[in-house]
């Protein structure tokens, strides 16, 4: 599997229907300027690639995986079952408008932690913003882009203007 160069973010989906949710994530890394790899990769139709993918992953330097998921979405689970590089969850709506994959993700027994986000678009993009603040502990100039960021969506709001009636 070849990887994006120097990713510093593992994106992985269940599938590529989670694409057009879980590509929140990808849109915020990219303005932020974090490299990232992503592929489609089911803890349960490739488990073997999963796990060659991550060692690549772990060898490349990357420092978080951000794992989307519907139904019984054990993806994130499995793979922090494989690595101890933080693994953040972000479930996916489902037939049962995504609560399966939300407990699935959040409710992993005490030892292997899923830090999981919120269901759907909301989650799919403070996973990338919680990757970038994970990684600004130690990079400067991603912590910038950061406040930058935090900064420009303060002042949309303060611009907020009525509709006229
Ligand atoms: C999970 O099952 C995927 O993450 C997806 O959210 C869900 C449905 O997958 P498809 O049947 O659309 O491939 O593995």
């Amino acid at each position: 599997m070849a990887l994006t160069n120097s990713p510093k973010v593992g994106i992985v989906m269940g599938s590529i229907s989670d694409w057009p949710v879980f590509q929140r994530s990808a849109k915020v890394l990219e303005d932020l300027g974090v490299p990232y790899d992503k592929q489609v990769l089911s803890a349960h139709r490739t488990p073997k690639e999963l796990e060659v993918w991550i060692r690549e992953c772990e060898e490349a330097g990357v420092q978080v995986f951000l794992a989307a998921a519907g139904g019984a979405a054990h993806l994130a689970g499995v793979i922090a079952s494989m690595t101890i590089v933080p693994v953040l969850g972000v479930p996916m709506e489902s037939n049962l408008q995504g609560l399966d994959s939300l407990l699935s993700m959040v409710q992993m027994p005490g030892g292997i932690p899923v830090p999981t986000l919120g269901i759907g678009k909301a989650g799919s993009t403070n996973a990338a913003l919680s990757a970038a603040a994970i990684i600004a502990l130690n990079d400067p100039t991603l912590k910038e882009a950061l406040l930058q960021f935090r900064k420009e969506q303060a002042s949309k709001v303060l611009a907020t203007e009525f509709p006229e009636n």
